[in-house]
């Protein structure tokens, strides 16, 4: 029951049906799935499929738009949810997060920002495509004590050291933590950059950021 649940999520998303995804979101929470069970087994696995599909060229970009859509539709049911489950809590930090320069994946990012602020940390979300320098000013409005950067693509992956470079030159690197993430990202490309961690899923950042919330704490 539960695998075929699964697995209507996931054809949901490949097929690219934004209703039946929405429906079969509800229906998940409904029969008592954790949403984020529903987000990482169900649908996620559907965008996977798309973008090996997408790399074979067994499926185009109007259907990995369609997808999105699709994925987009259960999100908007699940992601007040995973908020809601996080309940009231004093404010843990806060984070600026974004996607970088000329890339406009969102819904990775989304995903981080949301469970960050069910576990009660303070996010502003700059959106998608941001350059550098709009990383910085918002580092600077808000006192952020994490900047969170997302890239789904190899080339803009480069963006991510940019923004931190950019950071330096504005003299901020010693007061805000880093943290890196995207698809093709790894702990090993976050090292290479100085970024401050990486973390390969919402949950992981969760952790993450606690972590570096932590380590500022003891450094003072
Ligand atoms: C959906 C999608 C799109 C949608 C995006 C819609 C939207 N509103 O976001 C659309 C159709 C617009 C799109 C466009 C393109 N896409 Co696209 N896309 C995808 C796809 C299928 C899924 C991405 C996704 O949403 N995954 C689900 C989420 C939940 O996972 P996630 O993004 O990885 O995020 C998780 C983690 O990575 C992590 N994370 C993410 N960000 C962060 C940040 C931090 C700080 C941390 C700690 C963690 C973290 O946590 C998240 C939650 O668990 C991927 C395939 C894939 N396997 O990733 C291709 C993919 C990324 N796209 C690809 C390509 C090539 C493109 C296009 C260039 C296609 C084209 N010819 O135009 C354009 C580029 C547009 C642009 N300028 O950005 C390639 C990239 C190849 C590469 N190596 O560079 C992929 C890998 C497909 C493929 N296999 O070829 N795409």
């Amino acid at each position: 029951m539960r695998d075929e649940a699964l697995r209507a999520m996931q054809a949901s998303i490949v097929n690219g049906a934004p209703e039946t995804a929405a429906v079969l979101a509800q229906d998940a929470l409904t029969a008592g799935f954790e949403p984020l069970d529903a987000i990482n087994l169900g649908f996620v696995p559907g965008m996977h499929a798309v973008g090996e599909q997408f790399a074979q060229h067994t499926l185009f970009l109007p259907d990995m738009m369609a997808s999105a859509e699709a994925m987009r539709a259960a999100m908007q049911v699940l992601e007040p949810e995973l908020r809601k489950r996080g309940g009231e809590r004093p404010n843990a930090g806060t984070v600026v997060l974004g996607t970088t320069k000329g890339d406009i994946h969102e819904i990775g990012k989304t995903l981080v920002g949301t469970l960050l602020t069910a576990h009660g940390f303070k996010v502003h979300d700059l959106g998608v495509d941001v350059a550098s320098d709009v990383f910085v000013a918002n580092i600077l409005k808000t006192g952020a004590d994490v900047v969170g950067i997302s890239a789904l693509l190899t080339t803009t992956m480069r963006g991510q050291k940019s923004v931190i470079e950019a950071i330096e030159r504005a003299g901020l690197r010693a007061r805000v933590k880093v943290i890196v993430g995207g698809a093709p990202v790894s702990r090993r490309w976050a090292e290479e950059i100085g970024a401050d961690g990486y973390g390969q899923d919402a949950a992981s950042a969760v952790e993450l950021v606690k972590g570096l919330m932590h380590q500022g704490v003891h450094a003072g």
